[in-house]
C-alpha cells in the first residue's frame, strides 16, 4: 500500500518563467519574450494582436524573471534540501538554436543544461525535461508562421536529436510538449500562431496541433532510438469537467469540453485521431494535414507515460443561456457553487484531482504523473522575509491526500508529483511576479525590484517532511 517506494517528488518550472538572462550566451527571443504585461498581454496570447517586437516601452519581467541562470546552483541546492527526487524544468529552445532554423546548435546554451543536470544528479535529483514550455523562436513566427508551418517539424527534429544526444545518461524522463491542448485556447503560446485576417482559425488551430503532435511522435522515435532507457511523456492541462445539472444537454456538454481537451492525448497515447474529432472537422471541413507516413508515426511511437497539470475542475453547461463563467482562467468554466476559488477565480477542488486521475488512467492504462499542482497567492512576508504560507500548505496537503486515494483506493499508477513553481517565478498567464507557487519567497517585486534574495517559506519545511515520509505525513 501506499505510493511507489521509487515516488518522483519534486517541484516543477519553465525556462522562461524563470531562468533570466534573456539574451545571455547568444540566447535568441522566443514568443514568451514578447508578451508584456498588461491589458494586451491576453489578446497577445490569444493571437488575436500583433506584437512582435521586443521593446523598451513595455514590462516584461520575464527578461530578468527570477535570475536563475546565473543563479541555479543556488536554488538546486535548496531543492536538495528538501529532499526532491526530481526536478522538471524546460529547455529554452532559443538557447539551443537562437533563430530556430540553424544547422548547428549554440553550444553556450547546450553547456548550460549539461552543468545544470550535472548539478542535479549531485543530490539525486532526477531531470525531468519538457522540450517545449509555450516557447518558440520568434525568428520561426515571423519567417514560417509557428506551427501552423509544416517546415517545423524539421526544427524541431534538429532540437530534439541534439537534446537526446547530447544529454544521453542525464535525462530520462521527457515531456515533448507542455499542455498540449493549450494551442486551442492560447495558440500564440502554444504555437506560435498569430491569426491572418478572415482565415479560418479553427483549421489553423488544427493544421498547427496536427504538426505538432507529429512532431511529438517523432521526438519519441528518436528518443527511444538515442537511448531505449529514455521515457517520453505527454503533457495535458488536465481537469474534469462536471455537467451544470443532471441535465442530458449538460452531460454532453461536459463529454464534449473533456474530449477537447483529451482529443490530444487521444493522439498521443492511442495513436491515431479519435471518431469524435474525424467527425466534427469532417463536418467543418476542415482537413487535417495528413502526409505520407503520418499514420504511422503516430501509431507506433506512442508516449510512455502521461503526465499533467491540475489546479481545478471545470463545469460546463449546454444551455446557452447560462453564462456566469469564471474569470482570470484560460479555460471558461461556469461557476461551481459548492467550491472556493482562488484570488484569480480559479476553483479549488482536491477531490477533482481523484476523478480526474481516474478518468485518465481509465481511459489510457499507462503510468500518470502529476507535473503541476499548486496555489497561485500573493505571499505577505515579515520583515525577515519570512512567509507562513499556510493556506499553500492547505491547498497542497487537500490535493496529494486526493491523490493518494486515487493510488491507494482506486489502484491509479502514479509516478509521481511534482508541484507547480517550486520556487517563485513569473506567472505565465499574467507575466508578473506577484502570483506566487513557491516552497522559497524570492524578493522580487512585480516592477522587477528587490535582491533576488532566496527565503524559504513555511510550505518549504513542510514540503521536506512530506517528502521525507513519502507523503504519509501531511
Ligand atoms: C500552467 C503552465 C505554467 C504555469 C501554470 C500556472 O498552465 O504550464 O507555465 O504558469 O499554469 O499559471 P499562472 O502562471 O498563470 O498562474
Amino acid at each position: 500500500m501506499g505510493l511507489r517506494k521509487d515516488f518522483l517528488w519534486g517541484g516543477a518550472t519553465a525556462a522562461n518563467q524563470l531562468e533570466g538572462g534573456y539574451d545571455q550566451d547568444g540566447r535568441g527571443l522566443a514568443n514568451v519574450d514578447v508578451a508584456p504585461v498588461g491589458e494586451d498581454r491576453r489578446a497577445i496570447i490569444s493571437g488575436e494582436k500583433k506584437h512582435l517586437d521586443f521593446d523598451d516601452e513595455h514590462f516584461y519581467p520575464a527578461k530578468e524573471a527570477i535570475d536563475h541562470y546565473n543563479r541555479y546552483k543556488e536554488d538546486i541546492a535548496l531543492f536538495g534540501e528538501m529532499g526532491f527526487k526530481t526536478y522538471r524544468l524546460s529547455i529554452a529552445w532559443t538557447r539551443i538554436f537562437p533563430k530556430g532554423d540553424e544547422k548547428e546548435p549554440n553550444e553556450a546554451g547546450l553547456k548550460f543544461y549539461e552543468d545544470l543536470f550535472k548539478e542535479c544528479h549531485k543530490y539525486g535529483i532526477e531531470p525531468l525535461v519538457t522540450i517545449t514550455h509555450f516557447d518558440c523562436p520568434m525568428h520561426l513566427i515571423k519567417e514560417y508562421g509557428g506551427w501552423r508551418n509544416r517546415k517545423m517539424l524539421d526544427f524541431y527534429e534538429n532540437l530534439t536529436r541534439t537534446l537526446f544526444t547530447r544529454y544521453k545518461g542525464l535525462v530520462k524522463y521527457w515531456l515533448t510538449f507542455n499542455e498540449i491542448n493549450i494551442i486551442l485556447h492560447a495558440p500564440f503560446m502554444g504555437a506560435g500562431i498569430v491569426f491572418e485576417e478572415g482565415e479560418n482559425k479553427k483549421e489553423v488551430l488544427y493544421r498547427a496541433a496536427h504538426h505538432e503532435l507529429v512532431a511529438s511522435a517523432m521526438a519519441t522515435k528518436i528518443a527511444h532510438e538515442v537511448d531505449p532507457k529514455n521515457q517520453v511523456g505527454c503533457m495535458l492541462a488536465a481537469g474534469k469537467n462536471y455537467p451544470n445539472s443532471p441535465r442530458p444537454i449538460d452531460v454532453l456538454a461536459a463529454q464534449q469540453a473533456d474530449r477537447q481537451n483529451y482529443f490530444f492525448i487521444d493522439v498521443q497515447s492511442r495513436g491515431e485521431y479519435p471518431a469524435y474529432a474525424l467527425k466534427e472537422l469532417e463536418r467543418e471541413g476542415i482537413e487535417i494535414p495528413f502526409e505520407e507516413g503520418d499514420r504511422e508515426l503516430l501509431k507506433e511511437h506512442t508516449v510512455d507515460f502521461i503526465s499533467f497539470s491540475y489546479y481545478s475542475s471545470r463545469v460546463a453547461s449546454g444551455d446557452p443561456e447560462v453564462n456566469e463563467k469564471t474569470e482570470g482562467n484560460i479555460f471558461a468554466s461556469v461557476k461551481n457553487p459548492y467550491l472556493e476559488a482562488s484570488e484569480w477565480g480559479w476553483q479549488i477542488d482536491p477531490l477533482g484531482l481523484r476523478i480526474t486521475m481516474n478518468d485518465i488512467y481509465d481511459r489510457y492504462q499507462k503510468p500518470l504523473f502529476i507535473v503541476e499542482n499548486g496555489l497561485g497567492a500573493i505571499d505577505k512576508p515579515d520583515e525577515n522575509g519570512y512567509v507562513e504560507d499556510d493556506y499553500r500548505i492547505d491547498y497542497l496537503a487537500s490535493h496529494i491526500k486526493a491523490m493518494k486515494e486515487a493510488v491507494e483506493l482506486d489502484g491509479v499508477d502514479l509516478m509521481g508529483y511534482t508541484s507547480w513553481g517550486c520556487i517563485d517565478l513569473v506567472s505565465a498567464g499574467t507575466g508578473e511576479m506577484k502570483k506566487r507557487y513557491g516552497f522559497i519567497y524570492v524578493d522580487r517585486d512585480n516592477k522587477g525590484n528587490g535582491t533576488l534574495e532566496r527565503t524559504p517559506k513555511k510550505s518549504f519545511h513542510w514540503y521536506k517532511k512530506v517528502i521525507e515520509t513519502n507523503g504519509e505525513d501531511l
